[in-house]
C-alpha cells in the first residue's frame, strides 16, 4: 500500500497529483475576465492535490482531493474555481471546510442557484445533478476537502458555455449572489 499523509491541510505521498490553475487559464469564468493583465494572469488562483487510486471511470471507486483557493477579486467577483457538473450527472460529492471562509455555489439542472457558507469544520453534501463551484470570500487561503466517485467525471463544458445562473459578488463589502 502506498504511504499517504493527509495532515489535515495538505495531502502528500506516492501517487498524489498536484494541479495548479493561474488566473489566465480561468479568466473566461469571470464577468470582468478581460480586465486581467498579463502579470495578474500569472497569479495562481488555486491548486488541487488529489489521490486518484483507480482509473477514471471505474465504478465503485473513490477519489480524494484538497483544494487551496487564494483570496482576491476580479472586478467585484471573488476568486473561484471553474465549477462543473459531473459527467455522470447523478453522482454526488462531499466537500468540507478546512481553513478560511467562502461560499459553495450550487446550481440545479433547472438553473436555480444557491450558496452554502463554508468554514473550518463545515460539511457539504452535493447531490447528483448539482453543479458546484467554490468562491473565497475571506482574506486568507480557503482550503477544502472533496471526496467523489471515480466514475463521476467532470463536465466543464456546460459551465464554460452557459456559466452559473448567478455570480457571487462583493456588494457593500458583503458577498451576494447576483443574477
Ligand atoms: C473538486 C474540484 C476542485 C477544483 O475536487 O475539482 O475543487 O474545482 P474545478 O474542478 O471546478 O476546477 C471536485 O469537485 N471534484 O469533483
Ligand atoms: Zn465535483
Amino acid at each position: 500500500m502506498p504511504e499517504l499523509i493527509f495532515s489535515g491541510k495538505s495531502l502528500v505521498g506516492e501517487g498524489v497529483e498536484h494541479l495548479s490553475r493561474n488566473l489566465e487559464s480561468i479568466k473566461s469564468i469571470f464577468e470582468a475576465g478581460d480586465s486581467i493583465t498579463e502579470e495578474q494572469g500569472r497569479q495562481v488562483a488555486y491548486t488541487v492535490s488529489s489521490y486518484l487510486p483507480v482509473t477514471e471511470g471505474t465504478e465503485g471507486g473513490l477519489y480524494f482531493g484538497i483544494t487551496h483557493l487564494y483570496p482576491g477579486l476580479v472586478g467585484d467577483e471573488y476568486f473561484m474555481t471553474k465549477g462543473h457538473f459531473h459527467k455522470k450527472v447523478d453522482t454526488a460529492e462531499f466537500y468540507w471546510g478546512i481553513e478560511g471562509e467562502g461560499v459553495l455555489i450550487l446550481m440545479g439542472r433547472d438553473g436555480h442557484v444557491w450558496g452554502e457558507k463554508i468554514f473550518p469544520g463545515s460539511l457539504h453534501y452535493i447531490p447528483g445533478g448539482v453543479a458546484h463551484r467554490m468562491a473565497n470570500t475571506g482574506d486568507c487561503v480557503l482550503s477544502f476537502g472533496a471526496c467523489w466517485g471515480s466514475d463521476a467525471g467532470h463536465d466543464y463544458a456546460s459551465i464554460e458555455k452557459s456559466g452559473f445562473g448567478a455570480r457571487l459578488k462583493k456588494v457593500n463589502g458583503e458577498p451576494q449572489l447576483v443574477k
